[in-house]
């Protein structure tokens, strides 16, 4: 036994040598970048270079990050999708909810260790919708024990849509009331690798480690390689079992790790296609490249085979077999969690708010940030942080015991699919239904044998579709204290408050993670933000005076000062008919025949003797 506890201390004490502290100075700003090859725009970019850079860790690895907000007049922040940042809080990153946003000027200091988490994730901006100008990147987190499948060469593969306009212009003609229906932006282009038209040579009978992650705003994304199948691997940085496809289907967030094994043939070269889901888009202007066409190139000298016409999404996509992530099952063998402890549900809607606005909103209410960031309210609420409460009553939070199994229901009324996103977590995905019927969605019933026939091995990953009108349960075990951001990665409508926040075990959080770096206060300083109180910036936690709310609903029937405009039109309107009356009617009921033909005769006397001249 001393023997064993002896080599665990070594272990313990190699691991920590060998573990590395990364350390990053980027200065976020704006560049000048033509990613379509069609406009040139500002991106934003890292120490003055657009795209941003590919980090590259082992397990258990530190990172210290120093981000300086270079853009002028925007704010900004940084969050490490995928990550659970385990102990380290403070460091995810979405702005109100765990940090304040970091205003122009100021730099802000992520200091984390990631863990024994590995595998593909990415990183991005998390201030409105931030990362469609370019504040994203991938992030690899390696296992120095090595990698479990023999390749020879590994390829980071992205893609994503592209906007001309930048995203708060974008968002000016959005969310407005001269956008009733809240149409979303439709974006001018897709990229592959933030570019496109891209050649990419390989080797004949080699394996290619392929690492694709969508970091796109809004549609999801088609992407095969003609005559080549691929091996999945990994999906959202969990391991699993080996499974065969002919192509993907990749919503914005979600990463994919594939096997791509070349052929021994170099006769040939193939086009690599990424297409644009129509479905997701409310109209498609007649120049949008729904259909990309990049090429797989084993030889150099052979002509490369021309591009898929762009418009012809139907021929391109009813070709593509039915793909299906659940059937991807994690090679750690988790079996389903046992029953929850609590559920979550929420109805997720989009409605139209008395501004005139289109919200999307769980159970009637739009995430609207609160005044002091969540994590800050739980760590200075003391014994009222489980008081829902004192998070307000617009921000849609929920807290959550530690330890404990949570399912979360969403019931989606919407006829839109939606990509949902749980920080900190990787979650399973134990139902998931769809409904055609637009009049009718289809709820979660738990009564229902078909809805709870869940999976011995459900999926698990952290970013999943909700299909349209239909639902969605998760479950995952509570087991990381802290303040964690549920939304909609479609940021257009985490913009109209598509979100909602868990605060798990704010108990041992206030034990374990209870200092707030002195820089993130001084950040929060630097933006007048204050990093005590509840949602409303009070420190009476209970009083949640002068808190944030959503706009008022449209009220149901007639408002005073639609009587007054009813009462004046009427007005108006008998004035007119009066008018027309005094100056139609009144003239021709005069009898006054016998003077208008008096008037006519003298007329076409005058015109004789002129004619006769
Ligand atoms: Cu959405």
């Amino acid at each position: 036994m001393q023997i064993l506890y002896t080599l665990y201390i070594l272990l313990s004490l190699i691991t920590t040598v060998v573990a590395k502290t990364h350390t990053f100075h980027w200065n976020v700003s704006w560049v000048m970048a033509n990613p379509d090859g069609l406009h040139e725009r500002r991106m934003v970019g890292i120490n003055n270079v657009w795209p941003p850079p590919t980090i590259r860790v082992n397990a258990n690895d530190r990172v210290v990050l120093h981000l300086t907000n270079s853009l002028g007049e925007f704010n900004t922040s940084l969050h490490f999708h995928g990550l659970f940042v385990k102990g380290f809080n403070a460091h995810d990153g979405p702005e109100m909810v765990t940090q304040c946003p970091i205003p122009p000027g100021a730099t802000f200091i992520h200091d984390f260790n990631v863990g024994d988490q590995t595998g593909t994730f990415w990183y991005h901006s998390h201030t409105g919708s931030q990362y469609g100008d370019g504040l994203r990147g991938v992030f690899i987190i390696e296992d120095p024990q090595g990698f479990p499948y023999d390749y020879d060469e590994e390829v980071v593969l992205t893609v994503g849509d592209h906007y001309h306009k930048e995203t708060q212009d974008i968002m000016k003609s959005f969310k407005t009331r001269f956008n009733p229906t809240g149409a979303e932006p439709v974006p001018q282009n897709s990229l592959f690798n933030e570019t496109r038209n891209v050649t990419w040579s390989i080797e004949p009978e080699k394996t290619y480690l392929v690492r694709i992650v969508n970091t796109g705003l809004f549609p999801s994304h088609y992407l095969y390689i003609e005559d080549h199948s691929v091996t999945i691997i990994e999906i959202d940085g969990i391991a699993v079992e080996p499974f065969e496809v002919d192509s993907l289907y990749i919503t914005v967030a979600q990463r994919y790790v594939v096997l791509l094994k070349t052929k021994k043939s170099i006769n040939k070269n193939y086009r690599i296609v990424n297409v644009l889901d129509r479905d997701m888009l409310d109209y498609v202007p007649s120049d949008l490249h729904l259909v990309s066409t990049n090429w797989l190139v084993y030889n150099e000298y052979v002509p490369k085979p021309d591009p898929l016409p762009y418009f012809d999404f139907d021929t391109v996509v009813n070709a593509l077999p039915e793909f299906d992530d659940d059937q991807f099952k994690p090679k750690s063998k988790q079996p389903l969690l046992p029953d929850p402890d609590m559920v979550i549900q929420v109805n997720f809607t989009m409605d139209m708010l008395g501004d005139g606005i289109t919200y999307a909103l769980f159970n009637g209410k739009s995430y609207t940030q609160p005044k002091v960031p969540t994590l800050y309210t739980a760590l200075s609420s003391g014994n009222l942080s489980f008081h829902q409460s004192v998070y307000g009553s617009n921000t849609n939070t929920f807290v959550i015991h530690g330890d404990e199994v949570i399912d979360i229901v969403l019931n989606n009324h919407d006829p839109g699919k939606h990509p949902f996103h749980l920080h900190g977590h990787a979650f399973q995905v134990i139902s998931r239904f769809n409904s055609d019927d637009e009049d009718n969605p289809l709820d979660f019933d738990p009564n229902n044998s078909t809805m709870t026939d869940y999976p011995e091995f459900p999926m698990v990953r952290d970013t999943v579709l909700v299909d349209p009108n239909g639902f969605l349960v998760i479950r995952f075990k509570a087991d990381n204290p802290g303040v964690w951001f549920f939304h909609c990665h479609l940021d257009w409508h985490l913009e109209q408050g598509l979100a909602l926040v868990l605060v798990e075990a704010p108990d041992i959080l206030q034990k374990t993670q209870s200092k707030i770096p002195q820089n993130h206060i001084d950040v929060c300083d630097a933006v007048n933000i204050p990093h005590l109180g509840n949602a409303a910036g009070n420190r009476d936690f209970l009083d949640l005076h002068g808190e944030n709310v959503q706009a008022d609903w449209l009220p149901m029937g007639f408002t005073t000062r639609g009587y007054v405009a009813i009462v004046v039109c009427g007005l108006f309107a008998i004035y007119g008919i009066w008018s027309i009356y005094k100056y139609g009617i009144e003239d021709v009921s005069k009898d006054n025949s016998a003077a208008v033909i008096s008037k006519l005769y003298k007329i076409l006397e005058e015109y004789d003797s002129t004619a006769n001249r």
